[in-house]
């Protein structure tokens, strides 16, 4: 019997992370995950995966023998790098792990460069040191382009305007050094801003999206928000883990471009969002400079005509579904912590029911 595959992730508890777990596990590889230690729990996003590969409840396997495994490390110790790299022998490596938020990166941007930029390094030297035949994808971002005018390929200049944007240029470019001078196979995925229900609260969409339905259930007032005008390609990270495994699958090294090719605005994502409702978003934003940036990208719009051909990667998720999937996940969630939706086990109910209980709880705002 052929060897399962194994892939072998960094960022496992992040919003990309868990999607590409749930996907690679689908497809038969065993899957392995690096996760940092916390003090409080970053693991909530891949807690159904753990549960199932519990060790407790499978004790005949033996962790290196189960399907789903993860080990404490992080990107900025070379020693755990190298560590789990021995132990999990992975047969594709994709590094997700970062300090992912823009905005941060101004506050924070030398453990930014650490993570992003070092943290893909100390994995590249690695493989290079060590002569794993491995694949290694690295998550680069539209960011790097800054910038550049939309929209923007795979030949478009990158023009960073952050400490994220930098480090992610810089690792960009590592990772093509050391495909040109070690034949290592390793590819870029750049991809475009990309959502979900498991988006994390402080990026701007899951900030509206969470802040429609606690506003909904009387528990706060308004949005407060930065920049409106910036313009954003947003897709499905469910959907972009693909385009990630199929860069792997690719007969030679590349550099991709994933993206729906619609670009909106921030404020079109608040009046899209209140619209599914009924509501207008003017009557509920406040705008703040304190989350404006020292620089920010503003326009963003991807071309992914590439991948389209050559991987036959089609995103289906475009602006309008990803708002309403993500209204409807953060509405049913709040609706059952607060008690306006039973939480009944085994029935389901569709986007309809918990859209419409959002537009009844709308119109009493409306009036008070
Ligand atoms: P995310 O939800 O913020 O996940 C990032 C993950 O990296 C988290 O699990 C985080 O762990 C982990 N991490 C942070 N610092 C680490 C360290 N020092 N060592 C090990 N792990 C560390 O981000 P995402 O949206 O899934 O994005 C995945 C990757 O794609 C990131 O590299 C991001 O920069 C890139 N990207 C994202 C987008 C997008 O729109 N989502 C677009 C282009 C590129 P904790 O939970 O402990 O913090
Ligand atoms: O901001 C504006 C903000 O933080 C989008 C990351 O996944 O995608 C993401 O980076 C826009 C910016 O995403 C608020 O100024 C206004 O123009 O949701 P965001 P991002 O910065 O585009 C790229 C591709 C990545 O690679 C990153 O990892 O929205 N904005 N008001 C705001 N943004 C936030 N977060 N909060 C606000 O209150």
């Amino acid at each position: 019997m052929a060897e399962k595959r194994v892939a072998f992730i960094t960022g496992i508890g992040g919003q990309d992370g868990s999607y590409l777990a749930e996907f690679l596990l689908k497809q038969g590889y065993q899957v392995r995950g690096m996760i940092r230690r916390a003090s409080s729990p970053n693991t909530e996003r891949i807690l159904p995966l753990i549960e199932q590969y519990w060790e407790s409840k499978n004790p005949d396997v033996k962790s290196l023998d189960s399907p789903f495994f993860s080990q404490y490390g992080d990107l900025t110790d070379a020693s755990s790098v190298r560590s789990l790299l021995e132990e999990f022998h992975p047969d594709e490596i994709y590094n997700l792990g970062a300090q992912s938020h823009v905005a941060v990166s101004f506050q924070n941007p030398l453990s930014t460069l650490d993570i992003n930029l070092m943290g893909t390094m100390r994995i590249l030297d690695a493989i290079r040191d060590m002569k794993l035949p491995c694949r290694f994808y690295q998550a680069s971002s539209s960011e790097m382009f800054g910038t550049s005018q939309p929209p923007q390929n795979e030949n478009t200049p990158f023009r960073p305007q952050s400490p994220y944007g930098v480090a992610k240029v810089a690792a960009f470019n590592a990772v093509r050094m050391y495909r040109d001078a070690y034949g290592i196979f390793a590819s870029n995925g750049i991809l475009f801003n990309h959502e979900s229900p498991r988006r994390g609260i402080n990026f701007v969409t899951r900030k509206i999206t969470m802040g429609l339905a606690k506003i909904l259930v009387g528990k706060d007032r308004n949005i407060v928000l930065g920049n409106l005008d910036a313009k954003r390609d947003w897709g499905f990270s469910g959907e972009y883990v693909e385009g990630m495994w199929r860069i792997l699958q690719h007969e030679k090294p590349d550099d991709f471009v994933i993206a729906t090719g619609e670009t909106h605005t921030v404020r079109d994502f608040m009046r899209e969002s209140f619209a599914l409702v009924g509501l207008n978003y003017e009557n509920f934003l406040v705008s703040s400079d304190r989350y404006k940036r020292p620089a920010d990208v503003p326009a963003l719009l991807g071309d992914s005509t590439k991948a389209r051909k050559i991987l036959g990667w089609n995103p289906q998720v475009k602006f309008k579904e990803i708002t309403k999937m993500m209204i409807v996940a953060d509405l049913k969630d709040k609706f059952e912590k607060t008690g306006n939706v039973p939480i009944e086990r085994g029935v389901m109910r569709d986007d309809d029911y918990y859209l419409g209980i959002g537009r009844d709880l709308a119109s009493k705002l409306r009036k008070s």
